[in-house]
């Protein structure tokens, strides 16, 4: 079974909780330890990537690395062409819809492409929105940022998203947020939409991985809080039991 089948499978059963990891974000052995704590916390999948920048070279150590001590399912998070790496399950292949710059929406996709097929890497089509307040995403990818609570828009884009036949759809509120993506709007959203919809951005603790959870969104990801922390384990294990309740 391949990792979308398997998201696809999961997320009719329950909620899914993925680590986000940035390679760029500290050393080798702590993004491995990160890992090896968020698996034993129980969470879901390992999303690796975010910042632009980043080598190749690094994906591959870093994913070899994460993979020499966990056993869960690693799932490429590319900021830009050059974040691939053979050694990963899949690779979300994403449009960044709401940016103002082609680069974002379709070009790095094209650089990537003849690369990918060679890799023999899982694609997943993912549909990639970023909303107040933005964070650094929101500025290097020159978002029209959706506004936190513009449930019409947010609906519009995903529909579009849906209609082109990407399998998943992203609310973003940029990493390390004060505010994540209004709980209001994913209820107003997930019901008029067929594919899974993941939220992150500044979800930082059992309550608001909760309420995001049970407004509706399918998958939860979460990267700054276990990045930040000094006990990974007992940092996620209250928020991925949150979202699993
Ligand atoms: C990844 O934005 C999420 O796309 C992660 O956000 O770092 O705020 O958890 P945090």
């Amino acid at each position: 079974m391949n990792v979308l089948e398997e998201i696809m499978i999961k997320s009719g059963k329950e909620k899914i909780h993925m680590t986000l990891i940035d390679p760029a974000s500290q050393s080798l052995k702590k993004s491995s330890s990160i890992a090896a704590d968020a698996e034993k916390a129980g969470t879901d999948y390992f999303m690796i990537g975010g910042s632009t920048g980043i080598t190749q070279s690094v994906m591959d150590e870093c994913i070899i690395e994460i993979k020499k001590r966990t056993d869960t399912k690693v799932i490429i998070f590319p900021g830009s062409s050059s974040m691939i790496s053979k050694y990963a399950d899949a690779i979300y292949f994403m449009s960044l819809l709401n940016s103002t710059d082609p680069e974002f929406i379709v070009r790095h996709q094209m650089k990537a492409s003849q690369f990918l097929r060679k890799f023999n890497l899982e694609i997943i089509p993912m549909g990639y929105l970023v909303f107040e307040p933005g964070m650094t995403v929101g500025k290097v990818g020159k978002v029209d940022l959706i506004g936190r609570e513009d449930s019409d828009q947010a609906l519009s884009y995903a529909l579009a998203a849906q209609f082109f036949g990407m399998k998943l759809i992203y609310f973003e509120a940029g990493s390390g947020a004060s505010s994540y993506v209004s709980p209001a709007l994913v209820s107003a959203v997930r019901p008029n939409i067929d594919i899974p919809l993941l939220v992150g951005g500044g979800i930082r603790n059992a309550e608001s991985a909760r309420e995001i959870a049970s407004s509706g969104a399918d998958i939860i990801v979460t990267g700054t809080i276990a990045e930040k922390s000094d006990d990974v384990y007992g940092t996620l294990k209250p928020i991925i039991e949150a979202i699993k309740s």
